[in-house]
């Protein structure tokens, strides 16, 4: 069960824990991490188990960093497509026919502000801190991502944390409806264990459809295609301009970056 490079994976009972065991690159969501992420969510896709756990490793200072920076495309390519690793992942939590639980310590940025929203029930360490910082970079985040997050916490709130990109506390996440749950560290652990060996003894049919019905109804937004083709020639124009670029050069060369705008 173990042979992944990237994570550990143990069951307990009837539940899956996927751990990170990519801390050298503070859990950015490389291909490479996500495809043994991937792999290990086809293999727990068993009957005997009812329940999955995503984690970093005890006592995290970064759940996870987010999008890989340097996998991102220099240019002239939308650097959050369909095929995007990260894309793949978050699809697949929310069609895997078992809850995701995501558990969290340490600090949250980026894709992974947007993995965790991907999840079923989101439970955190009363220290952990989360931004969303496509604004940093200068990159259009795609239709499918600003969904994920729009549509469980409140507009004003989300436009703040996006236009920002200020780190917000774990007490502002629970309150806006981003957490289910924030508990000291010592008892974070215990806190996700109860609440997935709860979902354990409950009929994972009805589960399974249930939250499919819930996919498919949040998903049920009418948007036509003209607008969504005129969305996508916007971003096209930002993901092609001189920012996006100075926003990469600006994090490589780690300074601030100096956006003018084209
Ligand atoms: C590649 C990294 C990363 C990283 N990628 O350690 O949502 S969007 O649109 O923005 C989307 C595109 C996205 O998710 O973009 C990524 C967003 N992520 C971030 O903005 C977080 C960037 N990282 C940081 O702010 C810091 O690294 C944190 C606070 C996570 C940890 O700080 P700490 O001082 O502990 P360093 O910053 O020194 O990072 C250690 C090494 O990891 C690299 C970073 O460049 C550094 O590389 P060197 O050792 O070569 O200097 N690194 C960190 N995050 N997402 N590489
Ligand atoms: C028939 C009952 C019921 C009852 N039907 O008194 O949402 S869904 O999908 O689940 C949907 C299908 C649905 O709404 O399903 C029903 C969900 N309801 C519940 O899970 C509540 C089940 N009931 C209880 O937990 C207890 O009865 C409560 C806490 C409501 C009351 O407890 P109390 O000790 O005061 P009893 O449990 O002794 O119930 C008295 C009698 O009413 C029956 C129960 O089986 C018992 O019958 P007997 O006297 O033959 O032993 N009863 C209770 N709820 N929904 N029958």
């Amino acid at each position: 069960m173990n042979n992944y490079e990237f994570i550990n994976v143990e069951i307990k009972d009837r539940v899956g824990i996927i751990e990170f065991n990519y801390v050298k690159k503070l859990n950015a969501l490389s291909e490479c991490f996500i495809q043994d992420i991937l792999h290990a969510l086809i293999v727990l896709n068993v009957p005997e188990i009812r329940c999955v756990i995503l984690r970093a490793p005890k006592g995290s200072k970064v759940f996870s960093s987010g999008h890989d920076i340097n996998e991102l495309p220099k240019t002239k390519r939308d650097p959050l497509s369909y095929q995007d690793p990260l894309r793949i992942l978050t699809r697949t939590i929310q069609r895997y026919p078992k809850p995701v639980i995501a558990m969290v310590q340490g600090s949250v940025w980026g894709g992974g502000f947007e993995l965790i929203m991907s999840t079923d029930i989101v439970i955190a360490s009363d220290k952990s801190t989360f931004a969303m910082t496509p604004v940093n970079l200068g990159v259009p985040y795609n239709v499918v991502g600003i969904h994920n997050l729009i549509r469980d916490a409140g507009l004003h709130v989300m436009k703040e944390v996006i236009f920002t990109a200020n780190p917000i506390t774990a007490e502002k996440a629970l309150k806006i409806g981003i957490l289910n749950h924030i508990v000291p560290d010592d008892e974070l652990e215990s806190k996700t264990l109860e609440i997935a060996n709860l979902i354990c003894e409950k009929a994972p049919l009805a589960i399974e459809v249930i939250k499919e019905e819930m996919r498919v109804l949040c998903e049920a937004n009418a948007i036509n295609p003209d607008e969504f083709e005129r969305i996508q020639g916007l971003r096209r124009y930002v993901y092609d301009s001189l920012d996006y670029q100075e926003g990469l050069t600006a994090f490589f060369e780690k300074r601030k970056p100096n956006f003018i705008g084209k």
